[in-house]
C-alpha cells in the first residue's frame, strides 16, 4: 500500500461554484473600462490572486499602461466589493454535489484535509457554506507570496498537515491550479473538462469517488 498523509482542496469551483461570481464580478469591471471580457478568458483567472487578474485583463484591452499603482488598487477593490455583493446569496445548499460524501469519506480513514485557496475571501465563502470547521486547515491567502501555478499554497497546505507532498493529493478545477499541485510534487486529480497535466480527472464533483481517487493514487508511478 503507498502511503497517503493527507488531501488538500482547492475552494473556488471545487467546494462551491463562486468562479461564477468572481467571472460576473470582473465582466462588470471589464465593461466598465471597455475591455472584451467572457468565459473563455475568465478560465485564464481561475487559481490567480486579484491582483494578477486585473493585470491580465488590462493586458487583454491594451491598458496596462494606463492606470497607476493606486487606481488598479481601487479597481480591485471595486471588483471585491461587487464579488462580496454575490457572496451574501450563497449558503449550504451550494457546496457543489459530491463533496460533503467525499469529505466524509476521507475523514472517516483519519485523514487531515486542507484548502489551498488563493481567495482573501476563504473564510467568509467557508462560513456560508457552513464549513468554517470542516477542514484542518485553511492556507491564509494573505500570507502566501506567490499565485498559483507557483506550488507555494499546496505546499504550505502540506507543511501545516504534517504531510510529504509526494504522499498527498490535490483536487483543483484550474489548469493553474493542477499545475501548482504538479510543481509540488503531488498526485493531481482534476475536476473539469480540459485539465491537462492532471493525474486523474473526471468532468464533474459528483465523479469524485474516493475509491477510484485512491486506486488512481496507488496506481500512478511519477516517472511514467
Ligand atoms: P479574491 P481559488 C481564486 O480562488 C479564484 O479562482 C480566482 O478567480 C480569484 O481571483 C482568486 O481566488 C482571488 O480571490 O479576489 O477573493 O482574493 O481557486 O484559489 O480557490
Ligand atoms: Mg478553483
Amino acid at each position: 500500500m503507498k502511503k497517503l498523509d493527507a488531501v488538500v482542496f482547492d475552494l473556488d469551483g471545487v467546494i462551491t461554484d463562486t468562479a461564477h461570481f468572481h467571472f460576473l464580478a470582473w465582466k462588470k469591471l471589464a465593461e466598465e473600462l471597455g475591455i472584451p471580457f467572457d468565459e473563455a478568458f475568465n478560465e485564464k483567472l481561475k487559481g490567480i490572486s486579484r491582483m494578477d487578474s486585473l493585470d491580465l485583463i488590462l493586458h487583454n484591452g491594451n491598458q496596462q499602461d494606463r492606470f497607476t499603482d493606486q487606481e488598479k488598487e481601487e479597481m480591485a477593490d471595486r471588483k471585491n466589493r461587487h464579488y462580496q455583493e454575490l457572496l451574501k446569496k450563497l449558503g449550504p445548499d451550494d457546496i457543489l454535489p459530491g463533496i460533503l460524501e467525499l469529505i466524509a469519506e476521507i475523514k472517516g480513514e483519519g485523514l487531515p484535509i486542507a484548502i489551498a485557496s488563493v481567495s482573501k475571501n476563504a473564510q467568509t465563502v467557508l462560513e456560508a457554506l457552513d464549513l468554517e470547521t470542516a477542514f484542518d486547515y485553511v492556507v491564509d491567502a494573505a500570507t502566501v507570496r506567490n499565485s498559483k501555478p507557483d506550488p507555494e499554497i499546496f505546499l504550505t497546505a502540506c507543511e501545516k498537515l504534517g504531510a510529504l507532498p509526494e504522499h498527498s493529493i490535490g483536487i483543483e478545477d484550474a489548469l493553474a491550479g493542477i499545475a501548482a499541485i504538479k510543481a509540488g510534487g503531488m498526485f493531481a486529480v482534476g475536476v473539469g473538462p480540459a485539465l491537462d497535466g492532471a493525474d486523474y480527472r473526471v468532468d464533474t464533483t459528483a465523479e469524485l469517488d474516493w475509491g477510484r481517487i485512491k486506486k488512481a493514487y496507488e496506481n500512478f508511478s511519477p516517472g511514467l
